[in-house]
């Protein structure tokens, strides 16, 4: 059994702009019954902070980060640097380019420190919630039920959702 109140995933975000798409992967956390805990911290704004929490993450009691930045989005690769828990990197779309900047700033880490990236924007926020429950279902068998629930759902969705 995972504790709902005990948080096991870190959600960190550059900037509280980025809340507005970021919310989707602590409501699906939420539905798992995920503990989850919500940071601001950016890698340009607050590089100490940032190395701070990420290198006591783990110690904390946390087995998962997922970072949301956007822009030249260097904060899921900086989060990653400064722990050997998994990260996954959500890219915001919040400038001109659309998430087009965040998403090659997140996907294209160097060989030797990987962020698994996930698509641009709510789409991508909401799947890092679901990638994190993967893995976690590893270990907790309540959240592979709930994964397992889930996917029937949306299962059953597609096949009642025809044209008469
Ligand atoms: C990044 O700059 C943040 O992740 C955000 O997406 C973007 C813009 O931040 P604000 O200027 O809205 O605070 O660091």
């Amino acid at each position: 059994m995972t504790n709902a109140s005990k948080p096991l995933v870190g959600i960190i975000m550059g900037s509280k702009t980025d809340l507005e798409n970021m919310s989707a992967a602590s409501e699906v956390l939420s539905e798992f019954e995920i503990g989850c805990e919500l940071r601001i911290l950016s890698a340009h704004r607050t590089p100490a902070a940032v190395a701070e929490y990420a290198s006591s993450a783990h110690q904390r009691g946390l087995e998962i980060l997922i970072a949301g930045a956007g822009g030249a989005a260097h904060l899921p690769g900086v989060v990653a640097a400064n722990t050997l828990l998994p990260v996954i990197g959500v890219p915001i779309p919040s400038t001109s380019l659309n998430g087009m900047d965040s998403l090659l700033s997140i996907v294209q880490m160097p060989r030797g420190i990987p962020v698994a990236t996930m698509a641009i924007g709510k789409p991508g926020a909401a799947n890092a919630g679901l990638f994190a429950a993967a893995i976690l279902a590893l270990k907790y068998p309540a959240v592979q039920e709930k994964l397992s629930a889930f996917r029937a759902k949306r299962r059953q969705e597609a096949l009642d959702n025809q044209i008469p």
